[in-house]
Parts: structure tokens; C-alpha cells; sequence
């Protein structure tokens, strides 16, 4: 498990950020001969020396949308290289760290010809020192490989298999889950530099009181190797500065690893439409010093790092989830990282764009089904009050074994350890729709829950189960259970008049059982844009608002019991999926477009969820 890398990388007076995002190129390999670039050693030299085709490839993107040909339906491995130039400035007393916020699905990466850093497990950062392997003052060329294939020890699961084609034997990708396997280098790729004596992770868990005084309690991780010896901080100041600069709070730790804040009259986090300044982010920032022998002198600063902090308590019961003490409905998505052209490469205005419709729309929350998303989509959901219920890459995991079981427990700490400082988390999703009612899955959930409470950083721990309440062995160990279900789609097609009775009936099941509060994560119908019919037909835009408000009903009815705590739309929008005969040009299941505009239901969503702010 790494222990580094997973804090974002964040400019300051003693730290630089460049990143290598742009046009790279791009080479792939055979098929049916992945490793053939590692036996020839592709990253020794100039990838033009492979003689092959030569792709110019933006990053971050997805690889597969971007040229006219096969490239989208590669399976194995695809290699990037560009060349970057190293500031000669920062070759003396700091270390240059490279960063990838996610490649799909593995990657190995080499610097100048020279093994860097691997990784594998999509979605999530990972980093190296290159100090020792980058040419300061001169030109440095990086080369990545990246392999999309998914086995049955990758979260999340496929199967490759060999098929007879037109070029001879070929491998084919199959998955059982409903997106598109795009792959690529898909974030950011950042440069960037600390002090040799530097902070290599931060940790803030916050508390308000009813008296509205805030509690910060921080802990931050130290890096201190000076050639050979280490040097040790003697002391750290914290600054708590508000939204305009004004220091709320300062502390001189001399024990400078751990300490608390307290803050009077603090400004807390609140949700959209929960309150009118939603979204209020501190600036905790951190000065790591060495104080100076001499009198005169000045003691020296090391490194400084600055955190965006939201002040807010999050508890739950088995009725609620509350935050600063109020219990929370839940309005929201479930959505994808995904547009045209790019895939599911980070995209600033997509990001905005997003964010607007969400708050137009008067969603309060969204699942990050089902993979961690983009650090600045996290950072975006902080600042606007958008919760969070945080999901890791595990969708529809069939087949239960050890190995896997250590690859879901990885993902699971490198997502908490990533997000755990975000406001805007509310809960940790362990999985979505594993085949949680089969042998083995038992067992297997239970390590896995035990493992991820021990981590779970003050969130209670969800799933969104598809399995029925009677044969689940996974909503046993949740704090909130979550379900998926499709009633008057792939149940009971055409039938709305059953939504209310089947669904207020399970969600009842649920609570009977477990006795924990009750979500749905899923429910919804695909639906063309533009294609209208009445009386309402499915596929139709009448029916996905019809469908809606019969779901609207029934939600009503349960949030009567105040253990039924949210309701999550699927999907946000359209996203592409795998080429399957039940998907027109992906999955349709959108309240807006691919291109991010409203369907009909859209519109009676909107009128819903602002409502449901207003009642609350
Ligand atoms: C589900 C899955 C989701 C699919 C959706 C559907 O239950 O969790 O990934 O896209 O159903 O539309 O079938």
C-alpha cells in the first residue's frame, strides 16, 4: 500500500507545481504481444525508434475516442512519451517529485530510460522522487506504459479472452459492468518540487459544537532525509486563515507532528440549500521550521503546505446521518466521468459545467459511482457544498478470492487516504452491485468491512446493493444500507403503477432486517432525448417523467420513517458504455444529455429537489 502520493500537490514559497499535461505521443502495441515493449525496451530511446505509428495523444484523456480508427477498442498496452525540461534551480536542496492523478488501468513509468514508479488500480494517484533520475538544466524524456486489460485480481473485474478474427487470433475485453473501459493517462500529470525536510501528508478530522466552537485536530508526516542524516523540525505553525485572509486561529507546535485547534464562533460547512453561505472553506496552513542557533537568525522555514478545511461534525445513528447535528436528506446522482471525445479525461469546463446544472437542479449530494473521481472534483464539491458518498472501483465484483480481496482493501485505503480531509464526504461506498448473494461473499465482505472501518475516518461505511434484502451477505456490516433497483425498467417494463407498493414494500425490508438507515442509490429509465409519446411508451421522455413521479410517491411515503435518508437519481446524464444490444449509443438513463442539456424530467426533478430543500 503506498503511503506517499496521495496528498495533492499544492504551490507555496517553498514548493514549485508544473504540469506535463498536453499533446504526448502515443504508440501501441500489438495485441497479441503486450509485453512486446518491454522485451525490446521500448523506453530506452525515442519511441519513433519502434518504428511504429506515432499517435499525438492529449493528456489528460481517454486514448479511445480521440483518432478515426481501432485505437478505441485496443486491448493491452499503449505507450506515451513526451520530453520536458528540469529547471536547473531545482537540482539544490529539493526533491523533484512526478505525479499522475490516475492512469487506466496499470502503468509503468520510466524517466530518461530509467524505471520510475508503477502502479496499478485506475482512478487513484500515485508518485516518485525522480530527483536522482532527471537531468537538471536539460531536456528529460518520460515514457509511460499503460495497460487497460482486467482479470480477475483487478477491481474492478473482466475477462480477456482470445477470439478468431479477421487478423488471426485476437484478445477481446469483456465486463459485466455498464461504462465504458475507457483508458488512458485520464488526469493530470504534475512536476513539482519540496524541500529536502518536507510535509508528506497532512490528516484533519473537524467537530463543531452546538455552541458553534470549532474543533480542529491535524496531523501531519514528515520527510527529513538531508544526504544521509536526518534533520529534525523544531517546530511547526498553524495558521487557520478565513475566507478573507484574516487569521482565525495560530499555534506554535513544538510537538509538531499532531495538535488541536480550537476555533471560537466558527464559521461552519454547510451543504447547498441547507444554508445561505454553503460551501465555507478555512485555509489551514502549515510552516514547518527549524529554529536557528544563532541569536540574530532568523529560524528557517522549511516547507509550508496549505489544506482547504470545512469545520463540520458528521455522526449517524441507525435512523440518521446528521451533519452538525441535523439529520440529512440525501437528493442526488449517481454519476460517471464521462463526455464525448475525451472520455474520461479531466475536464475543467465539464467540471463547471456539472457543478451548475447539479445546483440548478437543487442536488445537495452525488455517489461517485464507481470509481474515485478527480481530485478537483472533490476540491469543487468542498467548495459548493456538494456532498459526497465516496465510491471506490469495485462494480459488480463476481468472483470472491483472496488476491482480489487484497486489491478491494488497497483501493479502499488509497481512496480514504486520498479523500479523508474533504468535507464533502459523507459516507465511503465499499461496492457497487457485487454478486453480494453468492458462496464466499460472506467472508469476503466481512474482512473487507472490517478492514475498511479500522480506516474510515469518522464515515460510515454504504454499498449499493443490488442482491435482494433476503440473500445479501454484505448489508449486514453496513452503517447505511444502500440499494439499487429498477421497478417499471428492467422489472416490470411499462408498469408504473407498480413503483409505489414494490418499492415503499423493499425499502421496508431492508430497514426490517437491519435496522439501519435506508437509501436508494439507483433507479431510473432510459430515455432518447427528443422522442415523445402519449400515452407515455418507454424510452419516451413521458415515460422517464412518469417513471420519476411515480418514485417521487413513493419516496414521499417513506420519508414519513425517518430512517429512509435520501434518494439517488440514475444517472445525471447519458455515458457511454460497452457495445451491447440494450444500449443505444450507451446508456440513456441521463436527466440531461451527453452534452450536458435537461430532458423533460429534468425540469419536474428541479421542482422536486428544491421542495424537498425548502421542507427541510
Ligand atoms: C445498475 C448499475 C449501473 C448501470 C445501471 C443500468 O444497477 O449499478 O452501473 O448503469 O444499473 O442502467 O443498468
Amino acid at each position: 500500500t503506498p503511503t506517499r502520493g496521495l496528498l495533492y500537490p499544492r504551490d507555496s514559497e517553498t514548493r514549485e507545481v508544473r504540469r506535463l499535461d498536453g499533446m504526448w505521443r502515443l504508440v501501441r502495441s500489438d495485441p497479441s504481444d503486450p509485453l512486446e515493449g518491454i522485451r525490446e525496451k521500448w523506453f530506452s530511446n525515442n519511441l519513433r525508434k519502434t518504428g511504429r505509428q506515432i499517435i499525438p495523444m492529449p493528456v489528460p484523456a481517454s486514448y479511445n475516442d480521440i483518432t478515426t480508427d481501432n485505437l478505441r477498442d485496443h486491448v493491452g498496452t499503449v505507450w506515451y512519451e513526451r520530453t520536458f525540461f528540469v529547471p536547473r534551480s531545482w537540482k539544490v536542496n529539493q526533491r523533484t517529485w512526478l505525479r499522475f492523478s490516475s492512469v487506466h488501468y496499470s502503468a509503468v513509468v520510466w524517466i530518461n530510460g530509467r524505471n520510475a514508479t508503477s502502479h496499478s488500480i485506475g482512478h487513484l494517484p500515485f508518485e516518485a522522487d525522480i530527483s536522482g533520475l532527471v537531468s537538471f538544466g536539460a531536456e528529460n524524456r518520460i515514457t509511460v506504459m499503460c495497460d487497460n486489460r482486467l482479470g480477475s485480481r483487478t477491481i474492478p473485474q473482466g475477462l480477456v479472452y482470445e477470439a478468431n478474427t479477421d487478423h488471426g487470433s485476437e484478445p477481446v475485453q469483456s465486463y459485466t459492468f455498464d461504462f465504458f473501459n475507457y483508458a488512458g493517462i485520464h488526469r493530470s500529470v504534475h512536476l513539482y518540487t519540496t524541500p529536502l525536510l518536507h510535509i508528506s501528508d497532512v490528516k484533519v478530522t473537524t467537530q463543531l459544537t452546538a455552541e458553534g466552537l470549532g474543533r480542529i485536530d491535524y496531523r501531519i508526516w514528515v520527510d527529513g532525509s538531508q544526504e544521509g542524516r536526518r534533520i529534525q523540525p523544531t517546530h511547526l505553525l498553524v495558521q487557520l486563515r478565513d475566507r478573507d485572509g484574516q487569521v482565525a486561529v495560530h499555534q506554535i507546535n513544538k510537538a509538531v507532528y499532531h495538535g488541536t485547534l480550537l476555533v471560537p464562533n466558527a464559521n461552519p460547512w454547510w451543504p447547498y440549500l441547507m444554508h445561505p453561505d454553503p460551501g465555507y472553506l478555512y485555509d489551514l496552513q502549515f510552516e514547518l521550521y527549524v529554529a536557528s542557533n544563532e541569536e540574530e537568525e532568523a529560524d528557517a522555514l522549511q516547507d509550508a503546505y496549505r489544506l482547504p478545511v470545512g469545520i463540520r461534525s458528521l455522526s449517524w445513528s441507525n435512523d440518521s446521518l446528521l451533519l452538525n447535528g441535523k439529520p440529512l436528506y440525501l437528493r442526488g446522482f449517481g454519476r460517471h466521468e464521462d463526455s464525448d471525445i475525451r472520455g474520461k479525461g479531466l475536464d475543467n469546463a465539464l467540471l463547471a459545467r456539472d457543478f451548475n446544472l447539479l445546483k440548478w437542479i437543487g442536488a445537495n449530494a452525488y455517489r461517485t459511482s464507481h470509481y474515485p473521481y478527480s481530485e478537483e472534483s472533490m476540491q469543487f464539491a468542498d467548495k459548493h457544498g456538494i456532498m459526497i458518498i465516496d465510491e471506490c472501483p469495485a462494480v459488480n465484483i463476481d468472483i470472491f478470492e483472496p488476491q482480489l480481496l487484497e486489491q478491494h482493501m488497497s483501493s479502499l485505503e488509497q481512496l480514504i487516504h486520498r479523500d479523508r480531509n474533504h468535507p464533502s464526504v459523507v459516507a465511503w461506498s465499499v461496492a457497487n452491485e457485487p454478486r453480494s448473494h453468492k458462496q464466499g461473499a460472506l467472508k469476503y465482505f466481512k474482512s473487507l468491512v472490517n478492514f475498511t472501518r479500522s480506516i474510515a475516518d469518522g464515515r460510515p461505511l454504504t454499498a449499493a446493493i443490488n442482491a435482494n434484502s433476503s440473500t445479501c451477505h454484505l448489508a449486514q456490516f453496513l452503517d447505511i444500507v444502500g440499494f439499487n433497483r429498477y421497478n417499471s425498467w428492467y422489472q416490470n417494463s411499462g408498469r408504473t403503477d407498480m413503483i409505489v407498493n414494490l418499492l415503499t414494500n423493499e425499502a421496508q425490508s431492508w430497514r426490517d432486517k437491519f435496522g439501519k438507515p435506508v437509501i436508494q442509490f439507483e433507479y431510473g429509465g432510459d430515455t432518447m432525448e427528443g422522442m415523445h409519446s402519449l400515452p407515455a411508451f418507454i424510452w419516451s421522455e413521458e415515460y422517464q417523467v412518469e417513471l420519476f413521479s411515480r418514485h417521487f410517491k413513493a419516496f414521499d411515503e417513506l420519508r414519513e420513517k425517518k430512517w429512509f435518508i435520501g434518494e439517488f437519481v440514475w444517472n445525471f446524464a447519458d455515458f457511454r458504455t460497452a457495445q451491447t444490444i440494450t444500449r443505444v449509443g450507451g446508456n440513456k438513463k441521463g436527466v440531461f444529455t451527453r452534452n450536458r442539456q435537461p430532458k423533460e424530467v429534468a425540469h419536474l426533478l428541479r421542482l422536486r429537489y428544491f421542495a424537498l430543500a425548502k421542507e427541510l
